[in-house]
C-alpha cells in the first residue's frame, strides 16, 4: 500500500534540469561519486522567491504556533498521501509534525506553505529538516525533504516543481547543497528501492477494513490464532529508553549504523529528539542487561495512523512503523518480537517495517508480509556509482 506501482521510465521535464543522477546514466560507472555540482557562493543563490502563480503566495510555516500547525496538519490529513487504490490517506498527528520539523538546528524558513492570497486559506506545503548524512566515509550536511503536498484542487498545474525550487533556494542560502528524500512514485533516479512490510496485530480490523483478506483456507479464528502474540515482552531487562539513556543509545546507534553506506549520522542531540518517547509519536525500548547494566540492544517505532476512507465502522488505522533497531545480545528476532508484543498493547492495528538495515533477518519468521508497492530512496546533487541494496541503507525517513 501506499506506492505507486512499477512504472515504465517516463519524460521528466522539471526532474531533467536538476542535479541528479539521471536515467540515460545509469550503468555508466566512468561517472564521479560525490556532489553532481559545486556548491556556489551564496552572493549567487537568488535573493527572491521562486515566482508563483498570481493567485497565490508564500507563507513560511511556523510550526510551534498552534494555529499553523493546525493548518498544516489539515491540509495533509485531506490532500497527502493515499495507497493505488485510495483505500487509506496518511494522518499524521500535529504533535508528529511538530516533533517532525522540529529537531535541532531546524530552520523555520524550510517550512514552507503557498496560501491564496483572497482566502488565505493554506493549499500546498514542502518541508525540509537539516541532518547529517553519511555516505560511505563522508559524513554530508543534507536537507531532508518531506510532507510535499499540494490541494487535490490544484494538482497537475506544475506547482510542485516551484515548490521544489524554493526549498532548494532556502536549503542553499544556509549553505547546504544536498538533500534526502523518499517518495512511492519513480524519479530520476532511486539511490535505492525498498519494500514496506506489515505485520498484523490486529487481524479482525485489517481484514474488514479491507487493509489485508483472509489467505487461501483460512478462517477468521485460525487467522487470529496465527498472529496471537505473547501478552508480554521477553527478554530481561526490556523496558523503556529514558533520559538518562542517550549516550548509552547513541554508542550503540552509531557503532551499528557504521556498517551501512548510506545511513545518518546521529548525535546525543539527535538521539535525545528523534528517540525518546513521546507519547502516540515515537517509541523506544532497550535492553538493560540485568546483570552489567550495559544497554545491549535498542528497538523503536514512530505511530503515523491512516484515515480509512469510506468504511461505515472505522476511521482510522493505527499503525506502527518500525524506525531504528540494534541488536547485539539478544537476537534480532527476540527483540523484535518484543517491539511487536509492546505495539500490540498499546493498540496498533499494524506493525510496519522497510527492508532497510538488517530488516530481512526477522520479517519472514515474525510473519510479515510483503506490501504491494514500492519506496524509493533518493538522494540530491549528490551521485551514487550504482543503486544500493536495501540492506546497505541505515536511513529511515518519516
Ligand atoms: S513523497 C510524498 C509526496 N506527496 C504526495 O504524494 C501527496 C499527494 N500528492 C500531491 O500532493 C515524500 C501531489 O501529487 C504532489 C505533486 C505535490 C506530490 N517527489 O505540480 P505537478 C516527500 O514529500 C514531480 C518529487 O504538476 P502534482 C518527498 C513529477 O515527477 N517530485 O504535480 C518530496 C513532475 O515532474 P517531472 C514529484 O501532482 C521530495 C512534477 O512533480 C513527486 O500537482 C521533493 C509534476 O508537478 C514527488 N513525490 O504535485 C523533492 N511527485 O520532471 C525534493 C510528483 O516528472 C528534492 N513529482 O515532469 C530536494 C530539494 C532540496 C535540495 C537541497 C539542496
Amino acid at each position: 500500500r501506499f506506492q505507486d506501482s512499477m512504472s515504465v521510465e517516463k519524460t521528466h521535464k522539471f526532474w531533467e534540469t536538476q542535479p541528479v543522477g539521471q536515467f540515460k546514466d545509469i550503468g555508466d560507472t566512468s561517472l564521479p561519486e560525490g556532489p553532481i555540482e559545486a556548491a556556489t557562493p551564496l552572493s549567487e543563490v537568488k535573493q527572491e522567491p521562486y515566482n508563483l502563480p498570481a493567485a497565490y503566495e508564500w507563507t513560511t510555516c511556523d510550526m510551534k504556533s498552534d494555529y499553523v500547525c493546525s493548518e498544516v496538519y489539515n491540509l495533509l490529513k485531506n490532500n497527502y498521501v493515499e495507497d493505488d487504490e485510495n483505500m487509506f490517506r496518511f494522518n499524521y498527528s500535529k504533535e508528529f509534525l511538530s516533533w517532525a520539523l522540529r529537531p535541532p538546528g531546524y530552520y523555520q524558513s524550510w517550512h514552507i506553505g503557498v496560501r491564496a492570497k483572497v482566502s488565505k486559506k493554506l493549499v500546498a506545503f514542502i518541508s525540509g529538516v537539516p541532518a547529517r548524512i553519511r555516505v560511505r566515509d563522508d559524513v554530508v550536511k543534507m536537507a531532508e525533504i518531506n510532507f510535499l503536498c499540494v490541494h487535490k484542487k490544484l494538482r497537475s498545474k506544475r506547482l510542485a516543481p516551484v515548490m521544489i525550487k524554493e526549498v532548494t533556494r532556502r536549503v542553499h542560502l544556509e549553505n547546504i547543497w544536498q538533500a534526502a528524500y523518499t517518495a512511492g512514485v519513480v524519479l530520476p533516479t532511486p539511490v535505492a528501492t525498498c519494500q514496506y512490510w506489515h505485520r498484523t496485530l490486529n487481524p479482525k480490523k485489517l481484514i474488514d477494513v479491507g487493509f489485508s483478506r483472509l489467505g487461501a483456507r483460512m478462517t477468521m479464528s485460525r487467522t487470529i490464532k496465527l498472529y496471537k502474540l505473547p501478552d508480554v515482552p521477553a527478554t530481561p531487562g526490556f523496558r523503556k529508553m529514558e533520559p538518562c539513556d542517550v549516550p548509552a543509545v547513541t554508542r550503540l546507534l552509531r557503532n551499528y549504523l557504521s556498517q551501512f553506506v548510506v545511513a545518518t549520522d546521529f548525535d546525543e542531540n539527535d538521539v535525545e529528539h528523534w528517540l525518546l518517547p513521546r507519547e502516540d509519536v515515537v517509541d523506544s525500548y532497550l535492553v538493560e542487561s540485568p546483570e552489567t547494566h550495559d544497554v545491549t540492544d535498542f528497538c523503536s517505532f514512530y505511530t503515523l495512523p491512516s484515515t480509512i476512507l469510506g468504511n461505515p465502522n472505522y476511521s482510522t488505522l493505527k499503525a506502527a512503523y518500525s524506525y531504528y533497531n540494534v541488536a547485539t545480545k539478544t537476537t534480532f528476532l527476540q527483540l523484535m518480537s518484543d517491539a511487536l508484543i509492546v505495539a500490540k498493547q498499546k493498540g496498533f492495528d499494524v506493525f510496519n517495517a522497510l527492508d532497510v538495515m538488517h530488516n530481512e533477518s526477522f520479517l519472514k519468521e515474525l510473519k510479515f508480509g510483503p506490501g504491494d508497492g514500492q519506496l524509493h530512496y533518493y538522494l540530491y546533487n549528490y551521485r551514487l556509482r550504482s543503486a544500493l541494496k536495501p540492506s546497505e541503507l541505515g536511513l529511515v525517513l518519516l
